[in-house]
C-alpha cells in the first residue's frame, strides 16, 4: 500500500517538472490531487486496510497531498511568472520608433470655395437651396426671357437629353423654381454644376460650378447690388479688394452688368449681374410697382483660381493628387 503512494507520488512530482505551462500544470494537479482523483482517490481506500495501519497510512497520504500541493503551488508561481515575462517581451512596444504617416483626406478646392461662399453669402442672409442638374428648357431658357432664337439655346452649345430638358447650363435656372413657389421679399442662393458645348481649353470647360445669388424686395436698386457683391468681394479676398462693373447683356437682367475684381494689379471678370427682368418678375405675378430684385452669378472654379492663382481649370476635374493635396 506504501508503495502506491510512493508510486503516485513519484508520477505526480514527475509530470509537475514536465508542465511547461500554467494549463499543463493545472491539468497535472488535477490529475493528482483533485477531488476523487489520485491520491485522494487512495485515501478512500483506508477503509479496505487492517484496522492498525489506517493511523499512519492515512498520516502518509495527508502529508504527501500537503508537500505536493506546496510544490505545485511554487512551480505555478514560476510559470505564471516567466509566461508573464514573455508577454512583457512580445506586446512591448518600441516608442523609440517613427510613426506611421497617417494620410488624411480633404476636402476638394471646389468644395473649400463653395464652403467659403456659403459663409460669407449665409452671413448676408441669402438662404441656399438646391436645383436639378438635369434641368427643363423652360428654366433655364424660355423662363429667364431669353428671346426664342438666342444663341445659346442652340443645339450646338447645350446637351440636350430629351426636346424639353437638357443639362444646365446655369445656375441661375433655380430663379424661375424658386419664384414659382415664393412671394417676396425673399433671397435665396444656389451652388451647382453647369454643362456647356465647350471647346475645352484652361478657361473653358463642359463640366463647370456656379453660384447664383437672388433676391427681391422694395427698392432693391443698382447700389443694393453693388454694395452686396463689394461686401462678397472683400471677404471672399481681403479688406482691399476693389471692384468694376461694366455694362454687359443678359436676358434675364436689365440693366445687366459684368463683374470684376481688383487681384495683383489686375481686373479679373467673376461673373455676371444686373437688376431682375421687369418680365421675370411679372411672369410670376410679382408687382413690379412695388417690387425689383438683383441677381449675379459667378464660376466658382474662377474664384479658386484667383484665390490661389492657378491658372488652368482643367486640373479641377482630373483628381490628381499632386494638385488636389496642394490645397
Ligand atoms: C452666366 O452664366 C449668367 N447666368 C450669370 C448671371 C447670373 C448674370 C445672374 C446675371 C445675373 P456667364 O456665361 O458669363 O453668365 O458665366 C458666368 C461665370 O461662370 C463666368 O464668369 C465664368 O466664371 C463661369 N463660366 C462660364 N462658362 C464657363 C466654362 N465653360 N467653364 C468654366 N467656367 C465657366
Amino acid at each position: 500500500m506504501s508503495d502506491s503512494i510512493m508510486q503516485q507520488r513519484q508520477e505526480a512530482e514527475e509530470a509537475l517538472r514536465g508542465a511547461s505551462s500554467v494549463a499543463e500544470l493545472t491539468a497535472a494537479e488535477t490529475k493528482y490531487l483533485g477531488r476523487d482523483k489520485g491520491l485522494n482517490e487512495l485515501r478512500r481506500t483506508l477503509g479496505a486496510l487492517p484496522k492498525e495501519e489506517r493511523p499512519a497510512f492515512g498520516a502518509r497520504i495527508n502529508d504527501a497531498i500537503a508537500q505536493l500541493s506546496e510544490q505545485f503551488a511554487a512551480k505555478r508561481a514560476e510559470l505564471q511568472a516567466s509566461e508573464m515575462q514573455a508577454r512583457l517581451r512580445d506586446e512591448a512596444i518600441d516608442v523609440t520608433l517613427p510613426g506611421r504617416p497617417y494620410t488624411a483626406g480633404r476636402l476638394h478646392p471646389l468644395t473649400q470655395t463653395s464652403d467659403r461662399i456659403k459663409t460669407v453669402l449665409g452671413g448676408m442672409g441669402y438662404q441656399f437651396v438646391d436645383g436639378p442638374e438635369l434641368e427643363e428648357h423652360d428654366y433655364n431658357f424660355a423662363a429667364l426671357n431669353y428671346p426664342e432664337d438666342h444663341p445659346a439655346m442652340d443645339e450646338q452649345s447645350s446637351f440636350f437629353v430629351t426636346d424639353s430638358r437638357l443639362m444646365r447650363t446655369q445656375t441661375t435656372a433655380i430663379q424661375g423654381r424658386m419664384m414659382a413657389q415664393m412671394s417676396p421679399p425673399f433671397r435665396f442662393a444656389t451652388i451647382g454644376r453647369c454643362f456647356r458645348y465647350e471647346a475645352v481649353d484652361a478657361t473653358h470647360h463642359h463640366t463647370f460650378h456656379q453660384v447664383d445669388v437672388f433676391m427681391v424686395d422694395e427698392k432693391i436698386s443698382m447700389s443694393d447690388l453693388k454694395g452686396t457683391l463689394g461686401a462678397f468681394a472683400r471677404s471672399m479676398f481681403g479688406p482691399e479688394t476693389l471692384v468694376r462693373f461694366r455694362p454687359d447683356f443678359f436676358p434675364f437682367v436689365e440693366p445687366g452688368v459684368d463683374y470684376s475684381i481688383s487681384w495683383q494689379g489686375r481686373w479679373l471678370e467673376l461673373g455676371g449681374a444686373g437688376l431682375i427682368h421687369p418680365n421675370i418678375l411679372r411672369a410670376y405675378g410679382i408687382n413690379t410697382e412695388r417690387y425689383s430684385g438683383f441677381a449675379f452669378g459667378l464660376g466658382i472654379e474662377r474664384t479658386h483660381m484667383i484665390r490661389t492663382g492657378v491658372s488652368d481649370l482643367r486640373l479641377y476635374l482630373e483628381n490628381d493628387l499632386r494638385f488636389l493635396r496642394q490645397f
